[in-house]
């Protein structure tokens, strides 16, 4: 078995370290899948991409137009702000995420801009507003960037991953990629794209995807946004048998803020060790990393693994708890067992 099921209606699957073969990029069926209604089933052949509101020339374009545009190809992982959910106390709702909601795709689109371009925005435009074709009890999936955003964005509408057109799953026909933001931002199934004066509220951007606290008896909140700095141990694998002797640790490290600086190891929480960032550092995808150390007596060990970006910023030994349960950046530690050789 390759992935966790966690759900099967809306489909909401996890991935595992063991799909990625020892590359960097995950086969697309084994990407993660986050999905909050059914999969809408889109006609490409009478799709359009619809751009309204404060723009100068609306426009409605088909997968083609999209194809004929000039495009870009970026390497970028895609985190659920969920990922780590289900190792919070006191237990939080929501989808019971292990550590799979995350993996890294190349994805190949049209960047925002040259649409937004093509379309003209008007001078009074605060806000873009993406809407995806899928919904139910009365919502629809839809969520905002603001223009100071997209500045700081390479907004891509992807219409392939991983070389292919885009799976149903994933978004088919097109999707919003937003590098170096929780998944969330990145729209899938995207119909029409608003262009509005003021900020939006849906409930994608307002009810869920945001931490919420209690802080001196107060309700304090905060938008769920860049994906938090943070290293996954992907060998050994949980309570993995290995021989004593020499021994490597590897896994991926990523942060939407700044890239990855370091990526630190320790073993039976003995003093943390640096180790080798490897592969090519793009900066919206993780980056692999791997440590080659011994162990040398059999028995119970255990392994953490810890990221610090260019921008300081590293991860909580401790849970950082929030009503919602997002952004579980807390230190990973993987039990395994060592075995006389
Ligand atoms: N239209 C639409 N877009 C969506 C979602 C959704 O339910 N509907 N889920 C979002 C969330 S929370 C995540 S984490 C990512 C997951 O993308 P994936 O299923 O391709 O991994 O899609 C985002 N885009
Ligand atoms: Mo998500």
């Amino acid at each position: 078995m390759s992935a966790v099921l966690q759900r099967v209606e809306p489909l909401n699957r996890e991935t595992r370290a063991s799909a990625l073969l020892g590359g960097t990029v995950m086969p697309s069926a084994h990407f993660y899948v986050r999905n909050h209604f059914a999969v809408p089933s889109l006609d490409a052949a009478k799709w359009r991409l619809g751009v309204a509101g404060l723009v100068r020339r609306p426009l409605a374009l088909s997968l083609q137009d999209l194809l004929n545009l000039p495009s870009r190809v970026e390497t970028v992982t895609l985190e659920c702000a969920g990922n780590g959910r289900s190792f919070l106390t006191p237990t939080v709702g929501g989808e019971q995420w292990g550590l799979g909601a995350v993996s890294t795709a190349e994805w190949s689109g049209v960047p925002l801009a040259e649409i937004l371009d093509r379309a003209g925005v008007a001078p009074a435009a605060r806000e873009v507003v993406f809407k995806g074709a899928d919904g139910g009890e009365g919502k629809r999936f839809e969520r905002s960037l603001t223009f100071e955003d997209l500045r700081n964005s390479e907004v891509l509408l992807a219409y392939a991953m991983n070389g292919e057109l885009l799976s149903p799953y994933h978004g088919y026909p097109l999707r919003v990629i937003v590098p170096g933001w929780y998944g969330v931002a990145s729209v899938k199934w995207l119909t029409e794209i608003d262009v509005i004066g003021h900020s939006f509220s849906g409930y994608f951007q307002t009810e869920k995807y945001v931490y919420e606290w209690e802080r001196d008896g107060r309700v304090a909140t905060e938008p769920v946004r860049h994906q938090r700095v943070r290293a996954l141990i992907t060998q050994p694998g949980p309570d993995q048998i290995v021989d004593a002797g020499a021994f490597a640790v590897r896994g991926f490290a990523w942060s939407g803020v700044a890239p990855i600086a370091k990526v630190e190891v320790s073993l039976n929480g003995q003093a943390w060790e640096k180790t080798r960032l490897i592969g090519e550092a793009y900066r919206h995808s993780w980056r692999p990393w791997e440590l080659i150390t011994r162990v040398d007596s059999p028995g119970r060990m255990t392994v953490r693994a810890r990221a610090i970006d260019q921008a300081g910023r590293t991860q909580p030994e401790d849970q950082v708890w929030n009503r919602l349960g997002y952004g579980n950046n807390a230190i990973q530690e993987v039990a395994f067992i060592a075995r006389r050789r």
